[in-house]
């Protein structure tokens, strides 16, 4: 899943597509790259980050979305906690809502998502982005998170959305030490068990720098390991700013895995 941030200040590469134009060159340019899905969001989800109203939202994201459909057949997401904002994008062709509240945020995001027979991926995180960081504590951060997902995935098929249309995200670094994301991807069999393909989204992200002193420039080999290790543990999809490294890195893990089931 190629991602494309219409926002002028998400924390990975705020302010580079900023333009809907310099964002569809972009999608086109992870389309070339090999995604399978592309995944526009026209507001950051940042730690800290401040909301923005529904209609600056739909602007940004819905000519990139309906200029991207005309161009390709590859499904799109669109990364939106509004319901109003998702209904646009279904509206010119998106296929999907990736919604980092799970719905929580906006109770006419699984109605809405259940009457376009849309898929949702829905992901974990604590609080909203604005606090999400001031001091996370859990017990068993995988139980906890598997729970939720678990409750928020019974709460799509209630409001009418198929099972066969629900994603789940543990939500790494959203309301989240470096430890509770290192644990979550060590113990991410255990969400693959809830039975929905998981979404994981390490890219970049903050703990691979504290753990690696790499600068957010210097990301992509942390993020290459980490979305192995994801796809190892089962995760069906991931969300990567850099899609033609990705591939090639999972080209190696997959033949590994294959030649694992030949033997065996
Ligand atoms: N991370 C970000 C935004 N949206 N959606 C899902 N499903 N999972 C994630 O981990 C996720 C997300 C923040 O990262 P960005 O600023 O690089 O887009």
């Amino acid at each position: 899943m190629g991602i494309v941030n219409v926002t002028p200040d998400s924390f990975s590469d705020g302010g580079l597509y900023a333009s809907p134009e310099a964002a569809l060159a972009h999608a086109r340019q992870l389309v070339a790259e090999g995604a399978d899905v592309i995944d526009v969001g026209g507001e950051s989800t940042r730690p800290g980050a401040l909301p923005v109203d529904a209609a600056t939202e739909r602007a940004r994201v819905v000519p990139v979305i309906e200029a991207l459909r005309a161009e390709t057949d590859l499904p799109i997401s669109v990364d939106t906690t509004k319901a109003e904002v998702a209904a646009a994008a279904l509206a010119v062709g998106a296929d999907m809502v990736n919604d980092v509240s799970a719905g929580r945020f906006d109770d006419a995001m699984l109605p809405l998502v259940a009457e376009r027979d849309a898929a949702i991926v829905l992901m974990h995180m604590r609080g909203v982005p604005a606090t999400m960081q001031d001091a996370p504590i859990y017990g068993d951060v995988v139980a906890e998170v598997a729970a939720f997902l678990a409750a928020r995935a019974e709460a799509a098929r209630t409001a009418g959305v198929a099972a066969e249309r629900i994603w789940v995200d543990p939500g790494i670094g959203f309301g989240k030490h470096r430890e509770h994301n290192l644990a979550l991807l060590a113990g991410l069999e255990r969400l693959v068990a809830l039975g929905y393909p998981v979404v994981v989204g390490a890219s970049r992200k903050g703990f691979l720098g504290s753990l690696t002193g790499a600068s957010l420039d210097e990301r992509l080999a942390p993020s290459l390991a980490a979305a192995v290790l994801a796809a190892a543990a089962g995760a069906r999809a991931l969300r990567v700013h850099d899609v033609a490294a990705t591939r090639a890195a999972l080209a190696i893990a997959n033949a590994v895995a294959r030649a694992g089931r030949a033997d065996g």
